[in-house]
């Protein structure tokens, strides 16, 4: 090997990793960025950041110029005698040890007091969100308002928010990282965290589960809207409302009637939210780009597109003991769906994506996932259910659901009626 050689090509090494990062930084957005500082949160940390940056960037160039300097002039020279050898200078001891010691209490002056803030328990007016983390999926709940979602978050902005962080299982992590965290779900134990949305800001922000947590955990993402404090308090009376029902409540109806014939389950008709509050969802035209799912179809799903649903009959076969769905699912207002295990379905269609931000809440997706959950997004209990489908599971026909396609259009043809 030439005696230059490898020095040369770590030289060569570094600045190509130097430029790759630089180019790197040229791209137009970053939306999952920390560097932002949306809320109090993020500007506190970020604050902590640019501390260390400073103080640890200074100390690099100190020492590395010393060093730099000390190898060129001191280097080995033809003739030269043996060096004399010095055995400790107290006054250099002193100084070496007295710089980090005070560069170290100057970090820990901030970075204590941030720790103490957003430690502290968040004030009484704080909008309350439960966070229970499942595999793989988010459940939010707005207690002060008796609503549960799933994967998709609605934020006041300028409005302080609490986290109460739980699991249903094993331990994942709550992290938008534009707005704040992340901090750990953990079992039998709840962790907390709060912000503040800065009220300059509406927009869509990315969430993630930051600790692995089996097969699907990188199919675990959530999505933060932030809207104005008007349009979260329309948003909440919506979701508050249990669901329409297709199918007028037994009870009240009169004789002769369709319905009437029609054994339980029933469901009460919901009143409509005031007309003077139109918004609903955050407008779907108006997401960006980052934050639409783009995940492809796995390889052999398939669904007769040509098949048109009928709602009413979606409703009847969702609540009916052998689509399976009541096992795990809730609709608010439907007295035959009152289970825990799976997402909140009374509003589902309300939601731009399903199965964890996995995909588009679209028919299309909707169709394929009931007929094979399991193919659509590795390792979930919600059954495979199209009848005659393998499940990955078992390696045999499903002998749960066994829906046909057109019950499945159906059943979705009600699904996109739970606006
Ligand atoms: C064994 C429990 C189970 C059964 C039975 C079940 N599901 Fe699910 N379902 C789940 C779970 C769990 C998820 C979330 C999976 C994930 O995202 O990781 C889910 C997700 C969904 C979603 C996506 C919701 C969202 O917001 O992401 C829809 C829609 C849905 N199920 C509809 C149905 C319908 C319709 C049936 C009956 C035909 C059904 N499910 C049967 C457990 C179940
Ligand atoms: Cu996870």
């Amino acid at each position: 090997m030439a005696p230059h050689s490898r020095p040369r090509r770590l030289a060569t090494a570094a600045l190509t990793a130097a430029f790759v990062v630089l180019v790197a930084a040229c791209a137009p957005a970053h939306p999952n960025s920390i560097f932002h500082n949306h809320t109090d949160f993020n500007r506190d940390v970020g604050h902590l950041f640019d501390i260390l940056i400073g103080l640890g960037s200074f100390v690099f160039l100190f020492v590395e110029t010393i060093l730099v300097v000390t190898l060129i002039k001191f280097r080995k020279r033809e003739g030269q005698p043996a060096p004399v050898h010095v055995h400790g200078n107290t006054k250099l001891e002193i100084l070496w040890t007295a710089i980090p010691a005070v560069i170290l209490a100057v970090i820990a002056v901030p970075t204590v007091r941030t720790i103490f803030k957003t430690e502290a328990p968040a004030t009484a007016d704080a909008l309350q969100v439960t966070v229970t983390g499942h595999q793989w999926w988010w459940e939010f709940q707005y207690p002060q308002y008796g609503i549960t979602t799933a994967n998709e978050l609605y934020l006041p902005i300028g409005r302080k928010v609490n986290f109460t962080l739980r699991t249903a299982d094993v331990i994942h992590s709550f992290w938008v990282p534009e707005l704040g965290g992340k901090r750990d779900l953990i079992s039998n134990h709840t962790n907390y965290l709060w912000f503040t949305p800065d009220s300059v800001t509406e927009d869509v922000f990315n969430g993630f589960c930051a600790e692995f947590c089996g097969t699907s955990h990188a199919n675990m993402r959530f999505k933060v809207f932030t809207v104005k404090p008007a349009e979260f308090a329309a948003w909440a009376a919506h979701q508050e409302q249990p669901a329409v029902s297709l199918i007028p409540d037994t009870t009240k109806a009169k004789p002769g009637v369709v319905a009437a014939t029609m054994p339980a389950p029933t469901m009460q008709v919901a009143q409509a939210a005031p007309a003077t509050e139109s918004f609903v969802s955050f407008p779907r035209a108006d997401i960006p780009k980052y934050a639409v799912p783009e995940t492809p179809i796995p390889a052999g799903m398939t669904f007769d597109q040509s098949l048109k649903g009928d709602p009413v009959e979606g409703q009847k076969l969702i609540s009916a003991p052998t689509s399976m769905c009541l096992a795990c699912h809730t609709i608010k207002g439907n007295p035959m769906m009152q289970a825990v295990l799976g997402p909140n379905l009374t509003h589902v269609a309300t939601r731009t994506t399903i199965a964890g931000g996995l995909y588009p809440n679209d028919a299309q997706h909707l169709e394929l996932w009931i007929k094979n959950a399991r193919v659509m997004k590795p390792g979930v209990i919600m059954n495979t259910l199209g009848a005659g489908q393998i499940d990955p599971m078992t390696g045999k026909p499903t002998d749960v659901g066994k829906l046909t396609d057109q019950q499945i259009a159906d059943i979705v043809a009600y699904l996109q009626t739970l606006k």
